[in-house]
């Protein structure tokens, strides 16, 4: 076994990825970034330490975001990048233990007794085999003895807090951050490491997150809703405008913004890409108008899309693939994603300077004609949708609106996934679906109609817009006095990376029950914790649309 990955959904065979990653991860990186993981649990033992004497270091806990959003499926495959990463994170430790044991020193004595795991004594090797050396003594694996339900369960809150990362620094590039969700992550990181933790102390522990992740969610919500403004439904052309273009893709709305901003009166038009559609939403980016259209599906057909696309490419964050020659030289990298070779644009306090996007746009000469396509709606974020709860309320009442799904998560390319689309095609005209993320791209495009004027397809925004489905979801059991899971609501979830995991967590934490989950359940999901999970939230796995539908809205639970 050269490596070992199991985190995300189309992991080899259902199992894990063990000669290299179906994203294409090598077995390089994925070592580099098993030892990362590594690191970061060596710096989050010393600044939960430091925190417990009410001492924080602002640069400790940006360092740890940024490190586990780096080990997100699809965001950094540059071995170079990583090696350099886990040369700062020693940095980064020795930093905050020096911090640490100041601390402990003014408070209680010269030398600082306690035992700590090995992780804090990490020092990183020479060269790049040293160090690839180290990281397969640390992989998921390392400790064969290791009870599998305590691995299950250790990895599951791993890879939610590899989520809730993302969104943690999305919210802090737009300037909004949280102690609380700060605190959780060397919280989360150092209970990894320590062997006393039972089977029900991780399981409260995974809970807890998940409240703390909710927290997350409104952070952003709120970093986004205030920076750009409250989403409103506004319809989005597919089609394309002669000129130079820009294909933006991944979920960094600041990194749009800027680029809107630099591109302003140059001529270059912008389309969204992936999880890019929800910003013509955002009244502070749909007012730029040479943001023109949306192009293209979910992120696994980029690379056919890109190589026709007539412009330069910019990924902001996942989900990245092989580059083809084609238009290697044509995309480009920002923030934390990175691929060898590929040109990567970086921020210089807060600011980026796209002009080398812009000018490849310009030489490559984008769209040769107007091509009109028809329009798709977005900008369902909670605010446009309890704008008109007492339409939705009072259409449930009079019977027109028997049943809402949300069907919503990342998208993938699994010929199972099209369970997703089945799903929404066959769901009846008198139902309302709410959706968000990436995967649905499957059925965005086709024609649902409406129910007295409220579309019964509203799309919600990015994966993180998971946080408006709530607030829906409890303003409408406020209003009919029930709990979320009395609601004739049904959620029909689909997976692919950790930001999912790290939003099921919530939904979970929440106490929301009967979730479908699919096109697969998580190969790093034990048995005996899959058993806790149906036991305790009737958790399922997706079967085929028919039969869904028909126990959704026949009433059997089963
Ligand atoms: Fe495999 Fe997914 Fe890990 Fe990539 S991220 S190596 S596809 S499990
Ligand atoms: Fe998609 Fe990668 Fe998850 Fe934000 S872009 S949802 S998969």
């Amino acid at each position: 076994m050269s490596m070992f990955c199991y985190q995300c959904e189309q992991t080899a065979k259902g199992k894990g990825c063990d000669y290299l990653g179906v994203c294409g991860k090598t077995p390089e990186v994925a070592t580099l970034q098993d030892l990362l993981i590594h690191a970061l649990k060596g710096i989050s033992i010393y600044a939960h330490l430091a925190r417990e004497l009410d001492v924080r270091d602002r640069e400790t806990d940006l360092f740890v975001v940024e490190g586990l959003f780096t080990t997100v499926t699809n965001v950094d495959f540059d071995p170079e990048r990583m090696t350099a990463t886990l040369r700062r994170a020693y940095e980064i430790k020795e930093r905050i233990k020096k911090i640490f044991l100041e601390a402990y020193k003014s408070k209680f004595a010269d030398n600082f007794d306690g035992e700590l795991p090995a992780a804090a004594f990490w020092k990183p090797a020479e060269g790049l085999s040293g160090l690839l050396e180290q990281g397969r003594k640390v992989g998921i694996f390392s400790d064969k003895s290791l009870n599998e339900d305590i691995r299950s369960l250790r990895e599951l809150l791993l890879y939610g807090l590899k989520g809730m990362a993302a969104y943690a620094d999305h919210a802090h590039v737009l300037g909004r951050e949280d102690e609380e969700v700060m605190a959780f992550f060397h919280k989360g990181l150092k209970a990894l490491t320590d062997n006393g933790l039972s089977v029900n102390d991780l399981v409260g522990l995974n809970m807890q997150f998940g409240m703390v992740n909710l927290k997350c969610l409104e952070l952003l919500d709120k970093a986004h809703t205030d920076h750009f403004g409250h989403p409103v439904p506004t319809a989005v052309s597919l089609g394309t405008k002669k000129g130079p273009a820009i294909l933006v893709s991944g979920h960094d709305l600041l990194d749009l913004e800027q680029l809107l901003q630099q591109t302003e009166g140059k001529g270059v038009n912008i389309y969204t890409h992936g999880e890019m559609l929800p910003a013509h939403g955002y009244p502070g980016l749909k007012k730029y108008k040479h943001l023109v259209a949306n192009y293209g599906g979910a992120w696994q057909d980029q690379a056919k899309e890109f190589d026709v696309f007539p412009g330069a490419i910019l990924m902001t964050t996942n989900c990245i693939q092989s580059p083809r020659d084609t238009y290697k030289d044509r995309i480009f990298t920002t923030g934390l994603v990175a691929w060898p070779g590929v040109k990567h644009i970086p921020a210089v306090d807060g600011k980026k300077d796209f002009s080398a996007v812009i000018q490849k746009a310009i030489e490559t000469g984008g769209f040769k004609e107007d091509v009109p396509a028809k329009n798709i709606v977005v900008g369902f974020g909670h605010n446009a949708v309890l704008g008109v709860a007492d339409k939705v309320i009072g259409a449930v009442k009079a019977g027109q609106i028997k049943h809402f799904f949300l069907v919503g998560g990342c998208d993938g390319a699994k010929p199972g996934r099209n369970y997703y689309t089945d799903f929404a095609q066959q769901a009846p005209k008198d139902t309302v679906i709410l959706t968000l993320a990436c995967g649905k791209y499957r059925f965005n495009k086709l024609d649902f109609g409406d129910i007295g004027g409220i579309p019964r397809l509203l799309d919600m925004g990015q994966c993180n817009d998971a946080y408006s489905a709530i607030q829906v979801a409890v303003a409408l059991a406020k209003a009919f006095g029930c709990g979320v899971n009395d609601l004739p609501l049904s959620m029909i979830l689909s997976w692919y990376e950790q930001k999912a995991v790290c939003i099921l967590l919530t939904l979970l934490a929440l106490g929301i029950q009967n979730i479908r989950i699919g096109p697969s359940l998580p190969a790093f999901v034990s048995p005996n914790v899959l058993s806790v999970l149906v036991e305790k939230f009737n958790i399922k796995p997706v079967t085929t649309a028919k039969e869904d539908l028909a126990t959704i809205l026949g009433g059997v639970t089963a």
